[in-house]
C-alpha cells in the first residue's frame, strides 16, 4: 500500500451549482485528506500545459473553454492509493453513463461538463501538482 498525493480539480460547472462541499464531503468520507486547496481562476496558459495531451484531440477547445469559464477549486489529496480511489469517486468520464453513487453518475449529464478532475497516473499527478501547486 502507498500513500499517494493527487490533483483533485472541481471544474467551473460543479463550482457554480454549489457542488464543492458536497465533493469534498465525498472525498473526505472515504478517508481521503485535502491538503493543500484553494479557489481560482485558470487561465488560457495554464489550461493550455495542463490538457497538453489532448492538444489534438476534437474537444480540445471546448475543454480549454469550459475549464477557464470561471472559478474552479484546486486541491491536492492524499491517502493510501489517492490516485485510484479518487477516479473511482468520480467515476467514469462520461456523466451520462457513469453509475450512480460516483460523483458524476449523480450530479452530470453532459459530458464536457463533469464536474471534476482527478491525475489519471502517478506521473500526471506529480506533473499536474506541480503546475498548480509548485
Ligand atoms: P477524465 O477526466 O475522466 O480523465 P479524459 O482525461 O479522457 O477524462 O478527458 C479529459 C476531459 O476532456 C474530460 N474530463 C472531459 O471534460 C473532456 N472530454 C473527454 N472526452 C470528451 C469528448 N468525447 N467530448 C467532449 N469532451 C470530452
Amino acid at each position: 500500500m502507498a500513500v499517494e498525493s493527487t490533483l483533485l480539480i472541481v471544474k467551473p460547472d460543479g463550482v457554480r451549482r454549489g457542488l464543492t462541499g458536497e465533493v469534498l464531503r465525498r472525498v473526505e468520507a472515504k478517508g481521503l485528506r485535502v491538503g493543500e486547496m484553494r479557489v481560482m481562476q485558470i487561465d488560457r496558459p495554464l489550461a493550455d500545459e495542463h490538457y497538453a495531451e489532448h492538444r489534438e484531440k476534437p474537444f480540445f477547445g471546448e475543454l480549454v473553454d469550459f475549464i477557464t469559464s470561471g472559478p474552479v477549486v484546486v486541491a491536492r489529496v492524499e491517502g493510501e492509493q489517492a490516485i485510484g480511489v479518487l477516479r473511482a469517486l468520480m467515476g467514469p468520464t462520461d456523466p451520462a453513463t457513469a453509475p450512480p453513487g460516483t460523483i458524476r453518475g449523480d450530479f452530470g449529464i453532459v459530458i464536457t461538463e463533469n464536474l471534476v478532475h482527478g491525475s489519471d497516473s502517478p506521473e500526471s499527478a506529480e506533473r499536474e501538482l506541480k503546475l498548480f501547486f509548485g
